[in-house]
């Protein structure tokens, strides 16, 4: 009796702080399913899309060596890789029921070199952003969040795989940042895949960050208190990470700094760089053949063309 007491009281130690956290569980992509790393399982004979990770603590330095992938990130023995079409949904699982609510939710590719990202190691590869979501309306300290959003989706988040994208060996790494206590808490997982039909608009030097080196403790969007009296009222949140993929206009080259520029005191406002800011969301369609609707995507998006029959907001 007395021994089953002492379990019991253990269990209950250490269980909540388990209940309290989590991360990515499971993949879908166009009608399969990808179980993920299980990791309380033994990892002999686990077998799965998604990078292994070891706890469902959070890491809570934004520049721990284990930001890109969770810890320890790396291949698994027995490691596989999804194929994915460009332009394809796919949804990450977070555990039931998602705990945090206020805090935004990132994916991120990395290009692996080679002919797989099995054994690329994922703090050398470049990272880019390709879908965000902060504080979607009402105010720091009350606020719907990407998190909230989640939350409310069946804890799992869909990404489209910009169909511009180039063809090639991925890791998507599906983020959410929790902002109830501070530090901010990073629930980070990564899933190799292999995306097909892609395009040929490769992220500009502007848009490719590292993990650890894109975010930094001192970031607006990781020091928000949510308690403070301003928090109730203020309602713009800075996501942290690179600029979205697609919204830095440019070549794929390494862009120039910019030139100093002297502004005439009349000098109206520079022009947007190819269209002009419009109504078109993110993805949405804004050109092509035979096709007659508005051509102006919201800021900071840029009309983008896929093929002669259809452009789209990226
Ligand atoms: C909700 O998520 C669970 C995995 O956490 C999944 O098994 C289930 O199919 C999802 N339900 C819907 C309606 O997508
Ligand atoms: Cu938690």
């Amino acid at each position: 009796m007395f021994a089953f007491a002492s379990l019991l009281a253990i269990a209950s130690a250490a269980v909540p702080q388990v209940l309290a956290h989590g991360g990515v569980l499971a993949y879908s992509n166009a009608g399969n399913w990808y179980q993920g790393w299980a990791p309380y399982n033994s990892p002999t004979g686990q077998t799965t899309i998604q990078r292994p990770w070891a706890t469902y603590n959070p890491i809570t330095v934004a520049t721990d060596p284990t930001i890109a992938c969770n810890d320890d990130g790396t291949s698994g023995a027995l490691q596989l890789t999804a194929t994915v079409a460009a332009g394809s949904e796919v949804t990450a699982y977070w555990n039931q029921v998602w705990p945090h609510a206020f805090g935004p939710m990132l994916t991120y590719l990395a290009e692996c070199p080679g002919s797989s990202c099995t054994g690329a190691d994922a703090s050398t590869l470049k990272w880019f952003k390709i879908d965000e979501a902060g504080l979607l309306s009402g105010t720091i300290g009350d606020g719907y969040w990407g998190s909230g959003k989640m939350i409310d989706q069946n804890s799992s988040w869909t990404t489209t795989i910009p169909s511009s994208v180039p063809s090639g060996n991925y890791l998507i790494r599906f983020e959410t940042i929790a902002l109830h206590s501070l530090p901010a808490q990073f629930y980070p997982e990564c899933a190799q895949i292999q995306i097909t039909g892609g395009g040929s608009k490769a992220p500009t030097a502007d848009e490719l960050v590292s993990f650890p080196g894109a975010y930094s403790d001192n970031d607006p969007g990781l020091t928000v208190n949510l308690y403070t009296n301003a928090a109730q009222t203020e309602t713009t949140y800075v996501i942290p990470g690179p600029p979205l993929y697609g919204s830095v206009s440019g070549s794929s080259a390494p862009a120039p700094a910019p030139a100093p520029t002297t502004v005439a005191p009349t000098a109206a406002p520079p022009a947007q760089t190819s269209s002009p800011a419009g109504s078109v969301t993110q993805y949405g369609q804004c050109g092509g053949s035979g096709y007659s609707g508005p051509t102006g995507c919201a800021t900071p998006f840029t009309c983008t063309k896929v093929n002669d029959y259809y452009s789209q907001c990226l």
